[in-house]
C-alpha cells in the first residue's frame, strides 16, 4: 500500500494538522510505504513573502522530523524539488471540468474570507491531484476538510484512464471519523490562517495564553457542561484514550467542574505530550544542513518513482512524437 499526504509551509503547525494527518502518517511508515511532503507550491496560493516560505518550508520539515518521521523508512521531500509534478498538472488540466473545480469548498471558502482568487487557487485541487497521481498512492490520510480535494483527484484520475488508457493509481482519502475536524479556540475548524489554533511548538507563555482562550460557554460551574461542540472538552480528548475519554466526560457532566481548573491542566497535559519532540526539533534545528540533505536524498529518491507515472501520461497523451 502507497501512503501520501503532505502539509502547506504556510504557518506554524498546530494541534489539527498532527492529530488529522501527520500523527497518523508517523505511524503509517511502519506498514506501508510512506510518502510525505511539504507543499511549498500550494502555500504560494497564500503565502507572498520569499523569505518567509524558504524559512515555513525549512521549519515544517523539522517538524515532521521531530515528530518521528523517517526518512530511511518512507520518502520525504519538498514539493518544488520535483517540478515534474508541473508537468502532470498541466495534462490532468486538460482531463479536468471547470465545474469540478468551481464545486470546491476550500476554494468558495476562502473567497468568502475576502481573498482576492488567483488562478493558482482555483486550480488547486489539480495540482494536489498531479501530487498524488505523480507516486501510485492509494490511500491519502488528511483532515476532513480535504476530503473534498482527494474525491476531486479519484475523479480526474477515472477520467483521464477513460480518456488515455489505464495509466493512474485510483486514490482513495483516509479520514479517522472521531478526529475528522479538530477545533480551533473559538470552535470553528482549527486552521494556521483563522488566527484560532494551539501551535505545537508555540513558547510556554503563548501556549498558556492560548488555551486559556479557548471559547467556553457561560454554564454555571453547579450545573454540568455539556461535551458534544465543546472545544476544551474535544481538544482534551484527543490526548486521551477511550476510558481516560470516558472519566473526562462524567467530570464535565458532574456539578461544580471549573473550565478555567480544566484549561490549567490542559496546558500541563500538551505541554509534557510535546516535550520529546520539543527536545529533538531544538537540536535538528541547529543542523540546517543535514535536514536540506534529508530533503535533497529524498526528493531523489521519489524521482524514481514519479518518472514511471510521468512518462506514461505523456506516452498515453500522444507527446512521444518521436517514438
Ligand atoms: N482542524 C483540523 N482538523 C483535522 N485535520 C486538519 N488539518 C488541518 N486542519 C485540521 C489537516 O492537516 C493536514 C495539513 O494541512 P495543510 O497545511 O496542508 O492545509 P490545510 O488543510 O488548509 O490546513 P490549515 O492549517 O487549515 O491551513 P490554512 O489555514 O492554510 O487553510 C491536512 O491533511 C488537513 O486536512
Amino acid at each position: 500500500m502507497r501512503v501520501l499526504s503532505g502539509i502547506q509551509p504556510s504557518g506554524n503547525l498546530h494541534l489539527g494538522n498532527y492529530f488529522g494527518m501527520m500523527k497518523r502518517m508517523i505511524e503509517y511508515q511502519e506498514k506501508s510505504e510512506l510518502f510525505a511532503f511539504i507543499v511549498n507550491y500550494h502555500a504560494l496560493t497564500t503565502v507572498t513573502d520569499p523569505q518567509l516560505l524558504r524559512t515555513k518550508t525549512l521549519e515544517a520539515a523539522i517538524d515532521f522530523l521531530a515528530l518521528g518521521l523517517d526518512p530511511q523508512k518512507s520518502y520525504f521531500w519538498v514539493q518544488s524539488d520535483l517540478p515534474e509534478v508541473q508537468e502532470l498538472t498541466w495534462l490532468l488540466s486538460n482531463a479536468t471540468g471547470m465545474g469540478l473545480l468551481e464545486r470546491c469548498h476550500a476554494y468558495k471558502d476562502k473567497v468568502s474570507k475576502g481573498i482576492t482568487p488567483s488562478h493558482g487557487l482555483f486550480a488547486y485541487p489539480v495540482l494536489m491531484a498531479a501530487d498524488i497521481l505523480i507516486c501510485g498512492s492509494n490511500r491519502v490520510p488528511v483532515g476532513k476538510d480535504q476530503k473534498q480535494h482527494v474525491e476531486v483527484a479519484r475523479d480526474i484520475a477515472i477520467r483521464f484512464n477513460s480518456m488515455y488508457g489505464e495509466t493512474f493509481v485510483i486514490p482513495e482519502a483516509d479520514i479517522e471519523e472521531e478526529i475528522a475536524t479538530i477545533p480551533g479556540i473559538d470552535g470553528q475548524k482549527m486552521s494556521k490562517s483563522y488566527g484560532n489554533s494551539l501551535e505545537i511548538f508555540a513558547e510556554e507563555k503563548t501556549l498558556r495564553q492560548r488555551i486559556i482562550s479557548i471559547k467556553t460557554d457561560s454554564t454555571p460551574v453547579e450545573q454540568p457542561k455539556p461535551t458534544a461542540g465543546n472545544p476544551l472538552f474535544e481538544i482534551y480528548s484527543l490526548f486521551l484514550d477511550k476510558k481516560e475519554r470516558e472519566n473526562l466526560k462524567d467530570r464535565f457532566e458532574t456539578p461544580g467542574l471549573r473550565y478555567g481548573d480544566v484549561k490549567k491542566e490542559l496546558f500541563g497535559v500538551i505541554w509534557e505530550f510535546f516535550a520529546p519532540y520539543r527536545r529533538k526539533r531544538e537540536q535538528l534545528a541547529t543542523d540546517k544542513a543535514y535536514v536540506v540533505g534529508v530533503l535533497k536524498e529524498g526528493a531523489e529518491k521519489v524521482r524514481g518513482v514519479a518518472a514511471e507515472y510521468v512518462s506514461k501520461a505523456r506516452r498515453n497523451v500522444g507527446l512521444n512524437y518521436d517514438d
